[in-house]
């Protein structure tokens, strides 16, 4: 019979192996899964009940949020504020850091999260997926929590992981310790290992890019794309495009199968001249997941990891996935640089 070693007890034996663990992490942990089967309850949903639909208002930064988006995050906020061991949150859906509320206990860890990831895509039965990071706090524990508890470079994440909710529901994470996957068996309500040690080919064949804003990218982002789509390069052959549209199902193919996701700077909106992507909620966690799957994640010139991190929604370009193919990406912005 199959071993079927839920993530609880995956995080029981990993706990085991840290001196002087306390079973906070272990408590903040379930907490998530439990909030990432809620939130797949309702995403399943969402095709029969009157969860759809725009409410109408946007968020901080000027975009549509959709009620699903909101219900996910009033969900993590609840359960994340009660598991005991937070000192405070952050939310893509939320201007600032989220405090936990007075009166609940408080812990060293700080988890940053986008509730629903993807969200353009609720309406139309595409995966959207649920992105978290989480790091200890660096001032002291009874001192009064420092904005800089809270922007600390990727570098120092103690895990991170995303929920893809698709044709299964699958949560992948890492705790510095390689990455892991877990699927949801929905009859028994458990994530069961079912991708153990999870690492990214070398080199893809697929890359996975919004093409239709080419005319807004750089010089080097235009080369990069003719390098993956030529004759002429590692593979001797053009590389497939694959783009869905929702980081988590993007990022989560070329994982298993290789591959490189983009989303690069462009000049279409002068206030994000960084892409779309943020820093905090979205390239970090995946930077750390796919640097322990064996592959790298930059910004064309500088690794996502030690990139400082100086406000809660900054943006950052984003180039993530098979090792081969990024430094690739690395290579091609270095030519350029050198050329002036
Ligand atoms: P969101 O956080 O508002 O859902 O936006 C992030 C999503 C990513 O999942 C995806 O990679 C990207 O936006 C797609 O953007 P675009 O439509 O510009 O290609
Ligand atoms: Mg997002």
């Amino acid at each position: 019979m199959p071993q079927q070693v839920t993530v609880t007890e995956h995080l029981l034996l990993h706990q085991k192996r840290i001196p002087g663990a306390t079973g906070q992490f272990t408590r903040l942990f379930n907490e998530i899964v439990l909030s990432a089967k809620i939130i797949n309850r309702e995403v399943n949903k969402a095709g029969l009940v009157d969860v759809l639909g725009f409410t109408g208002k946007t968020n901080v930064q000027g975009e549509e949020v959709k009620k699903l988006d909101e219900y996910a995050n009033r969900i993590l906020i609840h359960r994340l504020a009660r598991s005991g061991v937070l000192c405070a949150m952050a939310s893509e859906e939320n201007a600032d850091i989220i405090e936990v509320p007075h009166g609940l206990p408080l812990g060293d860890y700080v988890c940053i999260f986008d509730p629903l990831d993807g969200s353009s895509n609720i309406d139309v039965n595409v995966n959207i997926g649920t992105i978290f990071s989480i790091f200890k706090r660096v001032s002291p524990e009874d001192s009064h929590l420092l904005s800089t508890d809270v922007l600390q470079a990727g570098l120092h994440q103690v895990a991170a992981g995303y929920v893809l909710y698709g044709t299964s529901t699958m949560l992948v994470f890492t705790t510095g310790d390689g990455v892991h996957g877990f699927t949801l068996d929905p009859g028994v309500g458990e994530f069961l290992l079912s991708h153990p040690n999870i690492r990214i080919p070398e080199q893809g064949r697929v890359y996975s890019v919004n093409e239709g804003y080419s005319s807004y990218w750089d010089e080097p982002t235009k080369e990069i794309l003719e390098y993956f789509k030529s004759t002429d390069n590692n593979r001797r052959k053009p590389y497939s495009g694959r783009y869905i549209g929702s980081l988590v199902a993007d990022f989560h193919r070329n994982l298993i199968y290789g591959g490189i996701f983009m989303y690069p700077a462009d000049n279409r909106d002068p206030k994000k001249p960084e892409g779309k992507l943020r820093l905090t909620c979205e390239a970090n966690p995946m930077a750390f997941i796919v640097e322990q799957a064996g592959g790298m994640a930059v910004d064309g010139r500088n690794r996502i990891l030690e990139l400082e991190v100086e406000n809660l929604h900054q943006r950052t370009p984003l180039f993530i996935g098979s090792r081969e193919d990024v430094l690739k990406v690395r290579e091609i912005y270095r030519e350029h640089d050198a050329k002036g």
